[in-house]
C-alpha cells in the first residue's frame, strides 16, 4: 500500500494526519542488482540445465543430495511428524480452501447460445495441464500457500501441479509445509528454493514437462524470476510486501484494530499498515495500542520498523472520504470495523480481500481458515487486478459451431469489411462460402 505525497496533498484539505504517512519503498523487483543477477542465473539455468540447478542449489541452500523429489513416502508421512494440533488446523485449512473454491468453480459457467440461425457460439472452461508452485519457506514458513495454489489448481483440474520449497536448516522441506502440500493434492514436491526452482519447473528440467503457469509468493528475487519468465510462461500476480488497511470508526475496538495492523506488518520491515478512521479518539487510541503491543511482540523487530517507516492513521471526516482514501491506497487485505459495514461494502471497488465486521481478522484468510485465497494484488496492484482463484488456472475457451443457414449474414459482412481492408484472402474464404450457398 502506497501513500504517496502527490495523493495526500490531494487529499490535505480533507483529512489530517495523526501519524506520517507511509513512505513510497520503491519495488524490489525494481533493485537493478536483482534483475541482473535473476537474468544471468535463469540463462545459465537454461543452457546449463539441472546440472546448473544443483550448483545454484548446492552454493545458495548447501544442499547436496543427489534427487530433488521428496520421495511419496517421506511426502506420505509428513503428517506424522506434526504436533497433532497443528496436524488437524491444517486439515481443516486445506479442506475449507477446497471448499470455497468448489464453490468459485460452481459458479464459473460454460454456456452455448444461438446468436442467429445457424450461428451456435459457446464458452467452456478448461484448466490449464502443469502448474509449477512455489511454496516459500524463508523467514517464516507459510504452509497455507499451498492451500492457495495446489489445492486450488486441483480443484480447478490441473492435471499435473508440481510443488518446489527450499529446503530447511536439516536439508529437508518444512514438514508442514510438505504436509500442506500433500493435502492439497501436489503430483510431486521438490526441495528447492529460490530463482533456480522457478527456472527449474519453467524449462522442465525436474524429470516433468516444462510447467505452463508458475504461481506462489516469495521474495524479490522469486518475484524478480516469476516476471523475467513471463510470457514464457503465465504467472498469478507479482506479490510485494504484505499489507493491510483498516477502516474503523468509533464502534472499533482500539486494541483489535492495532492489533489486526500488527498481524500483518509482521511480514517485513517494510509492510505498510494503516488505519483510516473517522474518529480521532479512536485513532490516538489505535496509535496508543500499537506502541504498547509492540513492547511484548516477539517479532517486534520486524513489526517495529515496519509501523514506523510504513505506517498510518489518516483521520477523514467523512465515509465517503474513507472510501476515496482506501480506494486509491488498494490495499492487500481491507478490514471495515464500522457501524456502516454494509455500506462500506457496497461502495469500496479496490482491495484484494476484505474482512467485515468487527470479528473477522486478516490472518484467518491468511491461514487459510476462512476459504478465501490469500495471493492476492499488492502496491496499488488491486485497482486492476484480483487475486488468485479458481478462474486463474481456467482458460474460457471459445468455439462457434456454423451451419448453412448462417451463411449470408456473416459472409457479405465480412465480404464487405475484408474489402474495405484489401484482405482479399480473408474476403475469399467468405466469398466462396457464400457462392456455395447460393447455387
Ligand atoms: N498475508 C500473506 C499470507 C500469509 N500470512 C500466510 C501469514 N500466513 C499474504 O496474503
Ligand atoms: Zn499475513
Amino acid at each position: 500500500m502506497k501513500l504517496s505525497t502527490r495523493f495526500l496533498s490531494e487529499y490535505d484539505s480533507r483529512l489530517r494526519h495523526l501519524k506520517a504517512p507511509a513512505v513510497d519503498a520503491p519495488p524490489a523487483q525494481a533493485d537493478p542488482a536483482v534483475r541482473a543477477r535473476v537474468s544471468e542465473m535463469l540463462s545459465d539455468i537454461e543452457a546449463g540445465g539441472i546440472d546448473a540447478v544443483r550448483r545454484y542449489a548446492r552454493e545458495l541452500d548447501r544442499f547436496e543430495d543427489v534427487d530433488f523429489e521428496m520421495t511419496r513416502e517421506r511426502l506420505a508421512s509428513s503428517g506424522d511428524r506434526l504436533d497433532p494440533a497443528l496436524r488437524e488446523a491444517i486439515e481443516l485449512g486445506s479442506e475449507r480452501t477446497k471448499q470455497f473454491a468448489r464453490l468459485q468453480r460452481e459458479h464459473l459457467g460454460d454456456f452455448e447460445a444461438e446468436l442467429v440461425p445457424g450461428l451456435v457460439t459457446g464458452q467452456r472452461y478448461v484448466p490449464v495441464s502443469r502448474v509449477g508452485a512455489y511454496l516459500p519457506a524463508g523467514r517464516f514458513p507459510l504452509t497455507a500457500s499451498a492451500f492457495m495454489t495446489v489445492g486450488v489448481a486441483k480443484v480447478a483440474g490441473v492435471p499435473t501441479v508440481i510443488g518446489c520449497t527450499p529446503p530447511g536448516p536439516d536439508g529437508r522441506p518444512n514438514d508442514a509445509v510438505a504436509y500442506a502440500a500433500s493435502l492439497s493434492g501436489v503430483d510431486h514436491l521438490y526441495t528447492l528454493g529460490g530463482v533456480q526452482a522457478l527456472a527449474a519447473m519453467a524449462f522442465g528440467l525436474l524429470g516433468e514437462q516444462p510447467v505452463d503457469m508458475l504461481v506462489g509468493a516469495g521474495n524479490a528475487f522469486v518475484a524478480e524470476a516469476k516476471r523475467q519468465l513471463f510470457g514464457r510462461v503465465a504467472i498469478d500476480l507479482l506479490a510485494g510486501p504484505s499489507e493491510v488497511a483498516v477502516i474503523a470508526d468509533d464502534t472499533a475496538d482500539a486494541e483489535i484494530v492495532a492489533a489486526d495492523l500488527l498481524g500483518q506488518a509482521e511480514h517485513g520491515p517494510n509492510s505498510p499498515a494503516a488505519l483510516v478512521t473517522t474518529s480521532e479518539a479512536l485513532g490516538l487510541a489505535v496509535i496508543e495500542a500499537v506502541d504498547r503491543q509492540l513492547e511484548t511482540l516477539s517479532t517486534r523487530e520486524i513489526c517495529g520498523p515496519a509501523w514506523r517507516d510504513f505506517g498510518s492513521v489518516v483521520l477523514v471526516g467523512s465515509r465517503e472520504d474513507a472510501v476515496a482514501v482506501m480506494d486509491e491506497f488498494a490495499p492487500e487485505h481491507l478490514e471495515v470495523q464500522t457501524a456502516d459495514d454494509a455500506w462500506y461494502h457496497d461502495t469500496l471497488t479496490n482491495y484484494g480481500s476484505l474482512f467485515l465486521g468487527h470479528w473477522s481478522t486478516v490472518a484467518y484468510s491468511d491461514k487459510g481458515m476462512a476459504g478465501t485465497n490469500h495471493t492476492l494484488p499488492t502496491a496499488g496492484g488491486a485497482k486492476h487486478s484480483a487475486g488468485l482463484s479458481v478462474s486463474r488456472y481456467l482458460k474460457p475457451l471459445t468455439y462457434q459451431r456454423i451451419a448453412r443457414e448462417a451463411t449470408p449474414d456473416l459472409a457479405h459482412a465480412v465480404d464487405v469489411i475484408s474489402a474495405s481492408e484489401g484482405m482479399t484472402a480473408h474476403q475469399a474464404t467468405a466469398t466462396m462460402r457464400l457462392a456455395t450457398y447460393t447455387q
